[in-house]
């Protein structure tokens, strides 16, 4: 594919020390994940924002379990996409370089980016919501699950209304506050306080640059909208920062 780079980006992709990538659900899309909001959008048939809370585990654990199974079974059996791959090369091309999703299917980890802000969780952990104990079983004897202790497992996730993990949040607004060029990438920009980031960069100077299927709450305050799949753009992008660079 092709890009159009306005001269500003250009600027923007040779000057930048600092650079922040931001991604939801969008990014997974091509791998294969249904996003929340899209057509097949995870909204649709299993009313997220309902499933996703604590009460609705506590009401009926058991529908909130088969969610989750359903949704780890997709991602059990797909892998990163090229925009996961272009993305995971970033931090050898630029001083710093920090990764924020909302994501909690892994596949930025399976990408080969190892240190990243996941700000909602990841699917594959489980914790006990008695003894806090850490699980990785994908199995279960009892459904819903439980820990050796006998309470309840839930997954490792964050939920409406449930607090991001300790440090998360903080780290992503620091390292967003502090960079020279954000994209952000296949998130509708609805979800707080994650929708959040690309503003605070923007108010400190960044340059930020949207890559999306479509405009989202969060275009008008980007500097450049890339109107793309990222997994086909990250590719291109990633290609034109080495050529600028020399490398
Ligand atoms: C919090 C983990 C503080 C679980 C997720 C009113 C009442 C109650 C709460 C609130 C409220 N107003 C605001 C809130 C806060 C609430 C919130 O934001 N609600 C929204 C609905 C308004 N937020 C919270 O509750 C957060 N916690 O605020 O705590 C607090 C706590 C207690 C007391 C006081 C304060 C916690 C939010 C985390 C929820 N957990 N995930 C799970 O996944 O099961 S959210 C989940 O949905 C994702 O992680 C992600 O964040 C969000 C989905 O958004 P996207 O990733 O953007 O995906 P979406 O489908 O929307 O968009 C996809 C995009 O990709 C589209 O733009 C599409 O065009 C694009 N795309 C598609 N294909 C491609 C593409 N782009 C590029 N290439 C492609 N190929
Ligand atoms: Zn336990």
């Amino acid at each position: 594919m092709d890009i159009v780079y306005s001269d500003k980006f250009i600027e923007a992709l040779k000057a930048a020390k600092s650079v922040v990538v931001s991604t939801g659900a969008g990014v997974s899309a091509e791998s294969g994940v249904p996003t929340f909001r899209g057509e097949e959008g995870l909204w649709k048939k299993f009313r997220a924002e309902e499933l996703a809370t604590f009460e609705a585990f506590n009401a009926n654990p058991e529908l909130v379990w088969e969610w989750y199974q359903f949704r780890r079974d997709i991602i059990g059996k797909i892998k990163p996409n090229p925009g996961h791959y272009a993305i995971a090369e970033m931090p050898g091309l630029f001083d710093e370089f920090h990764l924020i999703t909302q994501n909690i299917d892994n596949l930025h980890r399976i990408a080969g980016l190892e240190d990243f802000v996941e700000l909602h969780g990841n699917i594959n952990r489980n914790k006990c919501v008695d003894c806090g104990e850490m699980n990785y079983e994908k199995e279960f004897a009892d459904f819903p699950p439980k820990c050796k202790c006998g309470g309840r497992l839930r997954p490792d996730v964050v939920w409406f209304g449930e607090m991001l993990p300790p440090g998360a949040i903080e780290k992503a607004f620091t390292v967003s506050r502090a960079c020279d060029l954000l994209f952000t990438v296949g998130t509708s920009g609805i979800v707080q306080p994650a929708a959040s980031l690309p503003p605070a960069a923007k108010q400190h100077g960044a340059f930020v640059v949207e890559v999306n299927i479509e405009a989202t709450e969060l275009t008008f305050i980007c500097d450049e909208h890339i109107r793309a799949k990222s997994g086909e753009a990250f590719p291109v992008i990633v290609k034109k920062i080495k050529e600028l660079k020399g490398i």
